[in-house]
């Protein structure tokens, strides 16, 4: 960190100029906010100054409080004494003057100044509950009588970042000028047209006026996806507060409800998940002086599910892609779905009819190679099978450009023997999408030992340029994110020969928080998928545990929504899973077959066999170093697999248990049980010392 002042006052003529700098975001990190209270108090007793600004340097105005700050127990000021509290009293206007983000402590001290301006690309919004807490510097009492109530629960509620535009519309900002205008001269300029209006506008005098049953409406509206969570109701809470309070007992309400939700393990998971995904983004082995190489000309491999889900996360972020499919038909196949997939999107008007058809309009479709041979980076999604891999790479190679990077989909087979059929390994890599590709935000990037630093800097890069979060995996089977969801898969199955029930274990996962139960996924998934993943694992190792149940589904026909019946039955045209007596019939006819005793299960017992299983395979890959950190696991199980947020991820979920409970309960099911259960010698080790999994050192990646 430099020695320059994290807050300056600079003077323009008669408009003192208050600039704040602490990259990268102007986070109110520390003397932040007691620098601005400083500035505030010296431009206020300088007679030459007539107004003030207040902005940030860099690329954006005040991104929020540090979020690292919090569950420390830091200091801060008395309630009306905080930074916008002192900005709502100061004695001579204040404009904030926004680009870049306002958010959260970032709009609040905005919301103290007399006055808001922005650039149009700027975004404004007060997302704490995102990070499982509330606006805590006046936010909630602010905003509704901004922007009035209903708008205020809205955004509080969700998290979103405002548009400039929009915001002004909704009366947060007072004026939004263009976004290549020079903001500072913008500012001074309305600061001085502003200086002798009297008396000054504060916020805080507004009313807020609501209809009482918005609140229990917007409890109701969010209750499906607040599911276990504190920090939403709190908010709305808070905001109910500023219309039936006077401003000063709101406040102090804000703040109680505040303090119920910063050291909470909900807040705890979500900060976590915030770095989290900052975290996965840092290559340790690699050079940070090597740049991702700035892709301009996309194209994909085959129009399937997967390939026509990548060419839209393309086009979604703007990028011309040319797809290209073994045949005419199944190319305008591929075309047909990625229309209908636009179309259900504006139908649930999540996207605008415009904004489709120019997203559309990006996706070209085209027959042969050579009509792709321009392209500067390629993602071959066509049938997971190696020697039809092969043969497209051994094709691409011979008629892609030289430079271009190829790089697959594959969900599970060995890299370096895809690469090895071309003339440039050090040019190929795995970008392992989740489906729906044009959904899911993971993308696994996996590394061939062949591959250079900026072919995997490049392929990470990609995912972010595109909207996802990229995690890097060693080439094993089923990489990182499957390979350790792979035990859970065969637990859930395995539960059942011992007492328990399809529609019993989906409750459990879902009353902890997942959007769906694992047997339903498989369902929306196939079934048959999974049968052709136990094939190959048990033909390349004769030891691997078979799962007669699920394969007798498969063997009946039962391949799960797609034909009407998996491990549930659904009617016609109804994706609602329905618990199917023919399937108990034959889960119990298996365990009696097999001479075991069914027994009951506690909700608890069901949660650790599979998550636990998957604990332990997680570590083995960090033990092989095929993966960075633990951080990273658990940011691949929240983005790839739905697991719940609020609970940080598989090791961080598992840390709040801790590792020798975690060590014991796996050692005593490797009695019970058997080899599948035996602890890896990482987990061994961690028990022994004592140490998280958070802090667990991973062998160096191989
Ligand atoms: N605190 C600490 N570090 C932060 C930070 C913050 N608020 N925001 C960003 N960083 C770091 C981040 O970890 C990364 O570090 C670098 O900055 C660049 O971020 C009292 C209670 C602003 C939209 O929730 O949403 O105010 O990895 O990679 O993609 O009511 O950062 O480089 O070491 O994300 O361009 C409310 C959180 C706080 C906003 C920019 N504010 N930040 O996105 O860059 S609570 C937030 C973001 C609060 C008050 C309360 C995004 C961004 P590193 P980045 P980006």
């Amino acid at each position: 960190m430099s020695d320059a002042p994290v807050v300056r006052l600079e003077k323009d003529g008669d408009i003192g100029v208050i600039i704040v700098n602490y990259p990268p975001v102007n986070a109110l990190g520390p003397g932040v906010a007691d620098g601005i209270i400083d500035c505030l108090a010296k431009a206020n007793a300088d007679p030459q100054i007539k107004a003030m600004v207040l902005m940030g340097d860099g690329r954006s105005f005040i991104a929020g409080a540090d979020i690292r700050g919090f569950g420390t127990g830091r200091k801060r000021p008395p309630l009306g004494e905080r930074s916008h509290d002192q900005l709502e009293r100061s004695g001579k206007p204040v404009v904030a003057a926004i680009h870049g983000y306002a958010l959260g402590g970032g709009l609040e001290n905005a919301m103290g100044c007399q006055y808001r301006i922005a650039v149009a690309s700027a975004k404004v919004g007060l997302p704490e509950v995102l990070i499982g807490i509330l606006p805590g510097g006046g936010g909630t009492q602010r905003l509704p009588r901004l922007a009035g109530p209903q708008v205020a629960l809205e955004m509080i509620t969700s998290g979103r970042h405002v548009p400039a535009p929009e915001a002004q519309k909704l009366g947060i900002l007072d004026e939004v000028i263009p976004a290549d205008a020079n903001l500072r001269q913008a500012a001074v300029a309305y600061a001085r047209k502003v200086a002798d209006i009297r008396p000054l506008p504060r916020v805080r005098d507004k009313e807020a006026k609501a209809d009482p049953g918005i609140f229990d409406a917007m409890r109701k509206s969010i209750a499906r996806r607040a599911r276990n969570q504190k920090a939403p109701y709190n908010c709305i809470a808070a905001v109910e507060a500023a219309c039936t309070l006077p401003f000063d007992e709101g406040l102090k309400r804000e703040q109680e409800l505040f303090q119920e939700l910063e050291n909470a393990d909900e807040a705890k998971a979500l900060r976590y998940a915030f770095f989290g995904e900052r975290e996965v983004a840092k290559l340790p082995d690699l050079p940070t002086t090597i740049s991702p190489f700035d892709f301009k000309r996309p194209a994909v491999v085959g129009a399937g599910t997967m390939g026509g889900g990548i060419a839209m996360s393309f086009a979604d972020f703007g990028y011309d892609v040319k797809i290209v499919d073994a045949s005419p038909e199944s190319l305008a196949r591929g075309m047909a779905r990625i229309k209908a997939n636009y179309e259900t999107s504006v139908k649930r008007g999540s996207l605008a009819a415009d904004e489709m058809e120019r997203r559309f309009a990006r996706i070209h479709p085209v027959n042969t190679y050579e009509e792709i041979a321009d392209a500067d980076v390629v993602v071959e999604a066509v049938f997971e099978r190696m020697d039809v891999k092969k043969e497209v790479f051994k094709q691409l190679d011979a008629i892609v450009n030289k430079d271009a990077f190829l790089f697959s989909n594959t969900s599970a087979l060995d890299m370096e023997e895809i690469a090895s059929v071309t003339s440039r390994p050090e040019k190929v890599a795995g970008t392992h999408f989740f489906s729906p590709a044009n959904v899911m935000k993971l993308l696994e990037v996996v590394r061939p030992k062949g591959a250079s630093p900026e072919t995997l800097i490049t392929a990470m890069a990609m995912g972010r340029k595109i909207g996802k979060i990229s995690a890097m995996a060693g080439n094993t089977d089923g990489f990182v994110a499957n390979r350790s969801r792979a035990p859970f898969n065969s637990e859930m199955v395995i539960l059942l020969e011992e007492g328990c029930l399809p529609e019993q274990v989906d409750k459990v996962m879902i009353d902890f928080g997942y959007p769906m139960g694992p047997f339903a996924v498989g369902d929306l998934a196939g079934l048959d998928i999974g049968a052709e993943g136990r094939k190959r694992r048990l033909a390349a190792n004769p030891n691997y545990r078979t799962l007669p149940i699920a394969d007798k589904l498969v063997e009946m026909g039962r391949f799960g929504q797609k034909t009407g019946a998996g491990w549930y039955r659904y009617e016609k045209g109804d994706r609602t899973p329905h618990p199917d007596p023919e399937v108990r019939k034959i889960i119990e006819d298996y365990s009696a077959s097999a001479g075991i005793t069914r027994r009951a299960f506690t909700d608890q017992e069901i949660l650790r066999r599979l998550l636990f299983s998957s604990v332990n395979e997680a570590l083995r890959i960090l033990e092989e170093g095929k993966a960075y950190r633990t951080v990273d696991v658990d940011i691949m199980w929240l983005h790839g697999f739905g697991f719940p947020r609020y609970r940080g991820g598989l090791f961080f979920w598992a840390d709040q248990i801790g590792v020798r409970d975690v060590y014991n309960q796996i050692a005593s099911w490797h009695q019970q049980y058997g080899e599948r259960w035996a602890p890896c010698a990482l987990l061994r080790q961690l028990a022994e010392s004592g140490t998280s999994f958070r802090d667990a050192k991973p062998a160096p990646f191989a």
